[in-house]
């Protein structure tokens, strides 16, 4: 198995788990943008949000509300939510993925 994710799923590669259920992961990106980011994966091998069907995307929309709930004692002002989608929308890993990156202020330059 290549996946790096599927790896991650079956132990083979660590990983800082925020959460977990039956059909979903929540680990800490290695290369964090904030204190806090996380990637919620589906435990189903499916390469982007574009190729999963809708229970996938219904588990991971669950399993994200739950990660924000996590990161409240963290205490962020806001979230961005991001899923790269394809080699050309700077998607690395080819396993549907779910950025939750907690705001903790404002930054320079937005109003
Ligand atoms: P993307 O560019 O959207 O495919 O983001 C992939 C993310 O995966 C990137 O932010 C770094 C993270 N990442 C890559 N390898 C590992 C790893 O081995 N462990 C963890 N925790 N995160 C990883």
């Amino acid at each position: 198995m290549e996946c790096l994710f599927c790896k991650i799923i079956n132990n083979e590669i660590p990983c800082y788990k925020i959460y977990e259920n039956e059909t979903t992961l929540a680990f800490l990106d290695i290369f964090p943008n904030a204190n806090g980011h996380c990637l919620v994966i589906p435990k189903k091998h499916v390469e982007s949000f574009s190729k999963a069907d809708s229970q996938i995307v219904c588990d991971v929309a669950k399993a994200k509300l739950a990660v924000i709930g996590k990161l409240t004692k963290l205490n962020p002002k806001g979230f961005n939510f991001v899923s790269n989608d394809g080699n050309e929308a700077f998607q690395e890993v080819l396993h549907y993925h779910e950025h939750i990156i907690p705001k903790y202020k404002k930054e320079e330059g937005f109003t």
